[in-house]
């Protein structure tokens, strides 16, 4: 039994994490800074590089995602990467240091023999020594056991929102759905990467609902990627109002209390997010990030950006 399933997790409810949310700023921040200090060494981070291996075309309906074929938002459609085109940009991405390489398609699930590919891509990112991680919507748990025999680490399916705000964003899978994904990751062994996105017109209670939700888990996620919309347009979510920083860092301070041994990874987002915002996020308890000039379809921090902000806050890659 793999030891994730040894841990088991303490409730919160959503009161519990609205309680959080709405503490004076100083005080949240001392919280969650002692818990990670507690768990983790506050000035390493982790860095993953993320790979669009299947762009655009998807059938689903996420009111946020510029890969939605429903929405005009200028994003092509494109086949499954070859493997070996993937494993390029995997190797070019652990000489930049990246020790996780996530691998990402616009898919509501895989089919069978696209699976079968993205196996392939799996065992190769592991040869290279580096940690495996894939998106790809929804998974059997036959399909979750054969990732897992292939090797990978993580897999990111996220909750996105609050159960009750959910239905807003998206119509074509349900919030069950979701955790019965969760589920079958979890059965197969595999860890789990799971968040969602604030910003995307929400209230405080929806967060604090996010993050009781992930929190709650059965067993909570491995990783928490907390991603600040990146409103696209042609998106139903384009015109929605950007989350105001400190409110950013509430909910990630929120996150590390309440998942104390989980990787909280600041993702989408970081390109609109000032210096000072994303210093206060990784003293709030985020320790990881994507790193790499793209995310799947937009802008990220620039490489040369992040490498002059971990030197001017004196943090360094986690080896
Ligand atoms: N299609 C698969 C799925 O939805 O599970 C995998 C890829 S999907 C793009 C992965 C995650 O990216 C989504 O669950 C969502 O949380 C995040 N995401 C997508 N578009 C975003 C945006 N515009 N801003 C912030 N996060 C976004
Ligand atoms: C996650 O939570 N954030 C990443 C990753 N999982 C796959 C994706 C962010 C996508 C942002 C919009 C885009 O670039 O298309
Ligand atoms: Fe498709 Fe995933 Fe985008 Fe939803 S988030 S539209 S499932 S690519």
């Amino acid at each position: 039994m793999p030891e994730s399933h040894i841990v088991t997790n303490s409730r919160w409810s959503r009161d519990d994490v609205a309680a959080l949310l709405a503490l004076p700023f100083p005080e949240l921040l001392f919280r969650a800074m002692s818990v990670h200090r507690e768990n983790f060494d506050p000035a390493r981070i982790q860095i993953s590089t993320l790979l669009s291996i299947k762009t655009g075309g998807c059938p689903e309906d996420c009111g946020y995602c510029p890969q939605a074929a429903g929405y005009e938002t200028g994003t092509t459609a494109s086949k499954l990467m070859a493997v070996e085109a993937v494993l390029k940009e995997a190797r070019a991405a652990k000489e930049k240091g990246a020790a996780r390489f996530c691998m990402g398609a616009a898919w509501r699930s895989p089919k069978e023999h696209d699976l079968d590919t993205v196996c392939e891509m799996v065992a190769g990112v592991k040869a290279l020594g580096m940690e495996s991680c894939v998106t790809l919507g929804m998974l059997s748990a036959g399909q979750a056991q054969k990732l897992k025999d292939a090797g990978l680490d993580y897999y990111n399916h996220n909750l996105d929102t609050s159960p009750e705000y959910y239905g807003k964003v998206i119509s074509t899978r349900t919030y069950q759905d979701r955790l019965d994904t969760l589920g079958a990751v979890r059965d197969a062994g595999i860890n789990v990467c799971c968040g969602g996105i604030v910003g995307m017109g929400e209230d405080e209670t929806d967060r604090a609902g996010l993050i009781a939700a992930l929190a709650s888990l059965p067993v909570p996620p491995e990783s928490v990627p907390i991603n600040a919309l990146v409103a696209v347009e042609g998106t139903p979510l384009a015109k929605a109002e950007p989350i105001d920083a400190i409110d950013f860092v509430r909910v990630v301070a929120a996150a590390r209390i309440t998942m104390p041994k989980s990787y909280v990874r600041l993702s989408a987002g970081r390109e609109a997010m000032s210096d000072e915002a994303q210093a206060l996020c990784f003293m709030a308890g985020a320790n990881s990030i994507f790193h790499g000039e793209k995310l799947l379809t937009t802008k990220n921090a620039t490489v040369p950006h992040d490498e002059a902000l971990f030197a001017k806050l004196g943090m360094q890659p986690e080896s």
